[in-house]
């Protein structure tokens, strides 16, 4: 059966609609989560994980992915980029600005005990043990893209569940317009916070709708196994169709506001970085242009630069969340 790709050249088919090579790869992913299986030694992994050097895989996930993913637009017919080049080029500010100190320094980064705390305007503030964030809903493997503003681009296949099924938990007030996502800013073992490049905790935030939104994912893990350390352990959130950096990792508290949150990116240079930040090729950073990128560990520097798609290609998913908004306006 023939592959049928859109226009952009890339497929986000309905569950139902899964090719099958696409149900093959699937099937054999979730073969090899399961095989990590017996609960005992997955959960003796994770336990052992903080042993573990930065360089090396950090293990089966606890929580095993339970379902092919359901949610129209996880899937992605293209090819998950090499987990090396997932691992090794990363941003995370709190261990270093240059793309290869994350996987440098991120092993100071003490991923247990984690907690996280949901406050703010919301019905049910509470504290989740990582444990009982992992077992809140069952998780699932979805292949995303993941777009810098930087102009380079993966591919991912994300483990973790929709952040809607955690919102829904707590029950935001009817007051509650937006939620703001703060990650851990601890002296001891980042060194990158000494730096003042940002305000930390580094901050993001959400429209509640977007929050909602069923690809918003809370994720614990990737390519089958528990998020390395600079890639946001233990938990991070994955907005595939914003820039990367709104993306926030290592998450320690989820505050449900009234006002706009003010984003750290947004704090240090507001007029590069809008609180939406959306994907968008006709919309140029001050400094250089959004219309192509660049696919991380695709044939080196002679690579040819892609497309980039409105919304990173989830247009048909999320454009409705913008009806009618000025999207150079709100950038
Ligand atoms: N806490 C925190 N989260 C962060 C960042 C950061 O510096 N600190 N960088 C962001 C940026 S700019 C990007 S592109 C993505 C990169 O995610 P990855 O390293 O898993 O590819 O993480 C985002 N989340
Ligand atoms: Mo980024």
């Amino acid at each position: 059966m023939l592959i049928k790709t859109r226009r952009d050249g890339f497929n986000h088919p309905a569950a139902s609609e899964i090719t099958p090579q696409a149900a093959y790869r699937q099937r054999r992913d979730l073969l090899r989560l399961m095989a990590g299986g017996a609960a005992g030694a997955a959960l003796a992994a994770w336990a052992s994980r903080e042993a573990m050097a930065a360089v090396q895989r950090p293990g089966k996930l606890p929580a095993l992915p339970s379902q092919p993913s359901a949610v129209a637009g996880a899937v992605t017919m293209e090819k998950p980029t090499p987990y090396e080049d997932a691992t090794g080029y990363n941003n995370f500010y709190e261990f270093g600005t240059d793309k290869a100190d994350p996987a440098q320094n991120a092993h100071t980064l003490r991923t247990a005990p984690w907690a996280v705390e949901i406050d703010g305007l919301v019905k049910k503030p509470a504290k989740f043990a990582l444990d009982d964030l992992l077992k809140l809903a069952p998780q699932e493997e979805r292949i995303y893209r993941l777009r810098c503003v930087e102009g380079w681009s993966m591919v991912i296949p994300w483990v973790g569940y929709s952040l809607a099924e955690l919102v829904r938990r707590v029950e935001p007030l009817g007051s509650a317009k937006f939620v703001e996502f703060h990650t851990l800013a601890d002296r001891a073992t980042m060194p990158g916070i000494r730096s003042s490049v940002l305000d930390w905790p580094y901050v993001e935030g959400l429209r509640m709708d977007e929050a909602l939104h069923p690809l918003t994912l809370l994720s614990f893990g990737m390519y089958g196994e528990v998020l390395p350390k600079q890639n946001g352990a233990p938990v991070r959130v994955v907005v595939p169709w914003k820039y990367g950096f709104k993306s926030a990792k290592s998450l320690v508290r989820i505050r449900f506001t009234e006002q706009e949150p003010k984003t750290a990116w947004n704090k240090a240079a507001a007029n590069e970085y809008g609180f939406y930040s959306n994907v968008n090729p006709d919309v140029a950073h001050p400094r250089w242009s959004q219309a192509t990128e660049r696919r991380i560990g695709e044939g080196g520097l002679f690579a040819k630069r892609r497309k980039t798609l409105l919304f990173n290609g989830y247009e048909a998913q999320v454009g409705q969340l913008y009806a009618g908004m000025d999207l150079k306006k709100n950038y």
